[in-house]
C-alpha cells in the first residue's frame, strides 16, 4: 500500500499571500491542496503543521472520505474557516493524487464532463459610473457572458469592489485599512448605475452584483426590488447570513436573485438557506468549504432545491483552488457561474497549468489529476508580509459589516 510519507506547509507571496500543501506519497505522487484564508494565512498554516500534518504521516492517501471525516468529526472541535480551510488542503491535495494515480483528470472521477465549459464572470468597476461602463465593455469585447459591477459610491472613498488602479485587490495594506460607509448613500446610487449598465450594452449578458453583506434584510428587500427592471443575475451577500432566517424578509420583498456563500464554510452554515429556497446560488468554494469532497455535498443538497452553484474565485484564492473549482464545476449537474478575477501577474511563475478562459469560459486540462504544478525556486522569490482587508466604518466612526 502506498502511504502518505510528506507533507509540507508552503507559502509564498507573488503579488499576494498564498498558503499550499503539499503532500508526497511513498510512491512519489505528489497533490496540491489550498489552504489560504486571507488575513489569517498563518492561523491555517500553523494549524496544519502542528496539528495536521504529524497525523497524516503513513496514512492512505486513496482514502479521502475517511480523512474528511477523521479530521471533521475526529477532532471534537468542528467548522469555523480555519479548520475547514485546513481540512479543504488536505481533501483537495488527496483529490489530486487520486487522479494521478488514476491516470485521470478529476472532473472525470467525479463523474465526468456534464458541460463543455464553465461559465465565468469577470469583475467590472470604476471610481465612477463612466469608468465602470468602459470596463464592462472591455469585458465583453473580452468574451464574457457575465460580469459584475460595482462604482465607488461618491463622497464614500473606500466603497467595496472598486480598483485603485491595475487588479483589484482588497487586501492591501500591512494593517487593516478604515474605509467609510454609509447605507443611505449606497442605496441611493447604486440601483441607478446598474440600470445605466443595462441601458449602455442590454440585456444579452449577465450582469452580477455584490452587496457585500452591507444592508439589513429589510434595506435589501428594497435594493433587490429597486434593482428589478436590470434583471440582476444576482445580488451577493445582501445581508450577513450568520441569521439565514433573515433571508425569509428579503424574498417576500423581491424576484432578484440571490446568491451567498464565500464566507461560509460548512453545510450547516447553508443548510436552511438551501432547503428553504431562501437562495438561488450558493457560494461555498473549495479552499473555505471543506475541499471537493465536502463541498459537492454541498452542491449535492442544493440541486434538490433548485440551488445552482456560483463558486467564490477572488484572487486570494490560489491557481489549486481554481483548477479545483473548475473540475467540479464542469461535472456537475447544477452549475450556475465561476467567479473568475486573475491574478497577479506574479502568480504564474509559482502555479503552473490550470484553468484557461476563453471566449468566457473556463476550462481544465485532461491532464492527471488537477493540472497545476509548484514551483519552489519561484515561490522562494517572493517572501510572505502579512496583508489585511479594510474594515469599514459608518460615518459616525461605528464598525460595519465588511
Ligand atoms: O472580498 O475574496 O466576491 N468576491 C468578494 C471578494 C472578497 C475577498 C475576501 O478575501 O467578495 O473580493
Ligand atoms: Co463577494
Amino acid at each position: 500500500m502506498s502511504t502518505i510519507e510528506r507533507v509540507e506547509v508552503l507559502i509564498t507571496s507573488p503579488g499576494r499571500n498564498f498558503v499550499t500543501l503539499r503532500v508526497t506519497t511513498s510512491d512519489g505522487v505528489t497533490g496540491l491542496g489550498d489552504a489560504t484564508l486571507n488575513g489569517r494565512e498563518l492561523a491555517v498554516a500553523s494549524y496544519l503543521e502542528n496539528h495536521v500534518v504529524p497525523l497524516l504521516i503513513g496514512r492512505d492517501p486513496a482514502r479521502i472520505e475517511d480523512m474528511w471525516q477523521y479530521l471533521f468529526r475526529g477532532v471534537y472541535w468542528r467548522r469555523g474557516p480555519v479548520t475547514m480551510t485546513a481540512i479543504s488542503a488536505v481533501d483537495t491535495a488527496l483529490w489530486d493524487i487520486k487522479g494521478k494515480v488514476a491516470g485521470l483528470p478529476v472532473y472525470q472521477l467525479l463523474g465526468g464532463r456534464s458541460r463543455e465549459g464553465v461559465m465565468a464572470y469577470g469583475h467590472a468597476s470604476g471610481s465612477d459610473v463612466e469608468e465602470m461602463l468602459d470596463d464592462v465593455a472591455r469585458h465583453l469585447e473580452l468574451g464574457y457572458k457575465a460580469v459584475r459591477a460595482q462604482v465607488a459610491v461618491p463622497g464614500i472613498a473606500g466603497t467595496y469592489g472598486v480598483k485603485k488602479g491595475g487588479a483589484y485587490e482588497p487586501a492591501n495594506s500591512a494593517l487593516p485599512e478604515e474605509q467609510a460607509w454609509s447605507t443611505e448613500a449606497y442605496l441611493g446610487f447604486a440601483p441607478g448605475y446598474l440600470a445605466a449598465t443595462r441601458e449602455r450594452f442590454g440585456f444579452d449578458f449577465h450582469l452580477l452584483h455584490d452587496v457585500h453583506h452591507r444592508l439589513t434584510p429589510i434595506e435589501a428587500g428594497r435594493f433587490g426590488k429597486d434593482v428589478e427592471e436590470s434583471r440582476l443575475f444576482w445580488m451577493e451577500d445582501p445581508t450577513p447570513a450568520d441569521s439565514q432566517d433573515a433571508f425569509r424578509l428579503i424574498r417576500k420583498h423581491t424576484t432578484t436573485p440571490i446568491a451567498v456563500g464565500e464566507v461560509l464554510s460548512s453545510i450547516y452554515d447553508v443548510q436552511h438557506l438551501i432547503t428553504e429556497q431562501l437562495i438561488d446560488y450558493v457560494r461555498c468554494t473549495v479552499v473555505h468549504a471543506g475541499g471537493i469532497t465536502h463541498l459537492r455535498r454541498i452542491f449535492d443538497l442544493a440541486a434538490l432545491y433548485q440551488v445552482r452553484s456560483g463558486s467564490h474565485g477572488a484572487s486570494d484564492l490560489s491557481p489549486v483552488t481554481q483548477a479545483a473549482a473548475v473540475h467540479l464545476d464542469t461535472a456537475i449537474p447544477n452549475f450556475g457561474v465561476q467567479e473568475y478575477m486573475g491574478y497577479p501577474e506574479q502568480v504564474a511563475e509559482v502555479f503552473h497549468g490550470g484553468a484557461t478562459l476563453t471566449d468566457g469560459f473556463l476550462n481544465v486540462s485532461d491532464e492527471p489529476g488537477l493540472g497545476v504544478t509548484y514551483d519552489d525556486e519561484a515561490a522562494a522569490r517572493f517572501e510572505y508580509s502579512p496583508k489585511y482587508l479594510p474594515v469599514a466604518r459608518r460615518l459616525d466612526g461605528s464598525i460595519h459589516d465588511w
